[in-house]
């Protein structure tokens, strides 16, 4: 039955019938009728210390639960500080609906105060933004706008609402119909002439790589991709998004590629005479040069975005749909193989730098972050969820941290976005209450975002802070040191007390100097209560093993150089 509702009323109805129940937010004048009509409503809002902060919690709100994630902000500039946490979520594909209020509809065009086009400004970083002028249009806007996030390749949607909008008032029931949209239908139908020469290239393959990327993750194809690597008895290499999406101890993983992934999957996909890419979109940080790479494979490329298939490496035979379901046709027709001599032949080239064993490297006094990041690892049994920041720790995470479930590694990928971390763990704790929760952070992204520390604290939310504080924005420090001569413009970093950080925020701050004192302070971080966080001490000046330099072959990989005794391995896959 159509009852009278106000449009800052439909706004929480429609949140409330998409199976809402926690938004990231910060009010102001423009949002205020929304937010006076929020406390009627069974939705928590966690109050943001910045509007970045809250698009950075619904994205992980998002990865790590596998829902949407909300984020709501005022008009001009609440609205202008969603736009990284925006960027993000949009170069990462991860689903979450921006709400914003905007200035009265007959003020808009005439800088009215804290009047932004914010649907201007995110019209290149979201699949759609709407601008909401009329209380019967709310309705429509954030169904479609639920319905774009999740649907297809997911992505951010923004609906910014003018204020009469909100005020208007009408008479409102809620529409049950399935969103329709012309023009967006992702296509669910296979070619099957792909298919056909899909399963033709894998059996004439010899050397064929899995290239295992986040639209597993996105698909829920966890258990297809294994039951497909299992029958064919391929090497399955992860880029940086997807791990996670197959376990890191399965014997046919092989690691992570690119950048700073293992040297011999590299090696291997530049040797592979196939490669199946599986929801990955050939990133420049996986490919390297791209006139060198992979010439003596061919490529299978499984992606449900039309606009992905042939952009940045061509494909010989191109599945345009949904990972799982293609997969689910693929098994039904492919036939077992054994490329046992390829698997060997791969193993063999982990050589130098496989076989040292990270945790039982005698300790030379110095606490390197591959130790903090592999002890974690252990203490936690690969069980928790980490956010990581970007930089050098994060690239350690990945070598370091080894995932075993998909939805467990929240990381901002595509856009590299520092102040991520911390926001993104907060999120992902709310989206999975009952898993443990770990932002590792640099000492240069964790200030970006600091103020959220106050966040996690008034709203009791426990996630484990590391900082791997190396007194650098170590990642630019790193490029200075290879490609401009060790010149250190604008990298060294003076931090504030971190321990003395957390407490003026009501929380508990340890310190870990050396490497017998971790193990303690991961354990108080655990057993305590509330956001715990660790400022890690490490070697100032280590940096990131191998190394592909940015546009160089994937092969030509800069390598840690030989000191004896060396007190790190070059690469992670000696533990597993
Ligand atoms: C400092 C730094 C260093 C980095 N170094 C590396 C590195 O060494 N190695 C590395 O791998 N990455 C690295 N990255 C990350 C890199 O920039 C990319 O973000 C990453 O490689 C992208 O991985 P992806 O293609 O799996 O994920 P995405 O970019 O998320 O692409 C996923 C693809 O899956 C598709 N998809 C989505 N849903 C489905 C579905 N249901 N079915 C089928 N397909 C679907 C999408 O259309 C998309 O094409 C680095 C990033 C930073 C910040
Ligand atoms: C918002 C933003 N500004 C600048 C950069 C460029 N950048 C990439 S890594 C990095 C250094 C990060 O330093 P820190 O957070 O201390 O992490 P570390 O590399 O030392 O582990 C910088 C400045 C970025 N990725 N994001
Ligand atoms: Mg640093």
């Amino acid at each position: 039955m159509a009852l009278e509702r106000t449009g800052a009323q439909i706004i929480w109805e429609c949140l409330v019938h998409e199976g809402v129940t926690t938004v990231f937010g910060y009010p102001g004048g423009a949002i205020l009728p929304a937010y006076d009509a929020m406390l009627d409503y069974p939705i928590r809002h966690v109050l943001v210390r910045h509007e970045q902060g809250a698009s950075h919690m619904a994205d992980g709100y998002a990865r790590a639960g596998g829902g949407v994630g909300v984020a709501i902000a005022t008009s001009g500039p609440g609205a202008t500080n969603l736009v990284t946490g925006i960027a993000t979520a949009q170069m990462d594909s991860v689903p979450i609906v921006c709400i914003t209020g905007q200035v009265p509809s007959k003020l808009i065009g005439y800088d009215a105060f804290q009047e932004t086009d914010i649907t201007g400004i995110t019209l290149p970083i979201t699949k759609h933004s709407y601008l909401v002028t009329r209380v019967q249009d709310i309705m429509p806007a954030i169904k479609e706008a639920f319905h774009l996030a999740k649907s297809g390749r997911p992505g951010p949607v923004l609906v910014d609402i003018t204020k009469d909008a909100q005020q208007a008032k009408t008479n409102w029931e809620w529409d049950a119909i399935p969103v329709k949209m012309r023009g967006h239908r992702p296509k669910l139908t296979i070619a099957k002439s792909q298919m056909a020469k899909a399963v033709e290239l894998i059996k004439a393959s010899k050397k064929p790589v899995i290239l295992a990327g986040q639209g597993i993750l996105q698909s829920g194809a966890m258990k297809e991709v294994r039951q497909f690597a299992e029958r064919i008895n391929a090497p399955v290499a992860m880029t940086l998004l997807g791990l996670g999406g197959f376990p890191a101890s399965h014997p046919l993983n092989i690691g992570m590629m690119g950048m700073h992934g293992e040297a011999w999957v590299n090696h291997a996909i530049q040797e592979a005479d196939l490669l199946l890419a599986f929801g990955m979109r050939f990133d420049d940080r996986v490919t390297g040069n791209i006139k060198t790479y992979a010439l003596n494979a061919r490529k299978i490329h499984i992606d449900i975005d039309p606009s992905e298939i042939n952009k940045n490496v061509t494909a010989d035979a191109a599945i345009v749909a949904d990972l799982r379901h293609a997969l689910k046709d693929l098994l039904d027709v492919v036939e077992p193989g054994d490329h046992s001599q390829w698997l060997k032949y791969i193993g063999s080239m982990k050589g130098d730098s496989a076989v040292r064993d990270i945790q039982s490297l005698p300790d030379n006094g110095h606490l390197y972050a591959p130790h903090v990041i592999n002890d974690i690892w252990r203490l936690t049994e690969g069980n928790a969820i980490i956010a990581t920041d970007v930089g050098q720790h994060q690239m350690w995470e990945a070598q370091y941290y080894h995932h075993e479930k998909p939805r467990t590694l929240i990381t901002s990928g595509g856009l590299g976005t520092m102040g991520f971390g911390l926001p993104a763990a907060i999120g992902a704790k709310l989206a999975r209450p009952d898993a443990e929760v770990w932002a590792i952070v640099g000492d240069g992204g964790f200030q970006m975002t600091a103020a959220e520390l106050s966040t996690a604290a008034q709203e009791g939310v426990k996630v484990n802070v590391a900082v791997i504080n190396n007194g650098y924005l170590g990642m630019v420090r790193q490029w200075q040191e290879f490609f401009y001569e060790r010149r250190y413009a604008a990298t060294p970093l003076r931090s504030p007390d971190f321990v003395k950080l957390a407490e003026a925020h009501g929380l508990l701050g340890l310190r870990a100097e050396k490497r017998p004192e971790v193990a303690d302070v991961v354990k108080r971080a655990r057993e305590a209560e509330g956001t715990v966080l660790i400022d890690f001490r490490v070697e100032q000046e280590d940096s990131v093993y191998p190394m592909v330099p940015a546009g160089a072959d994937l092969d030509a990989m800069i390598r840690r150089p030989q000191q004896e005794p060396s007190v790190l391995v070059e690469s992670a896959t000696d533990l597993i």
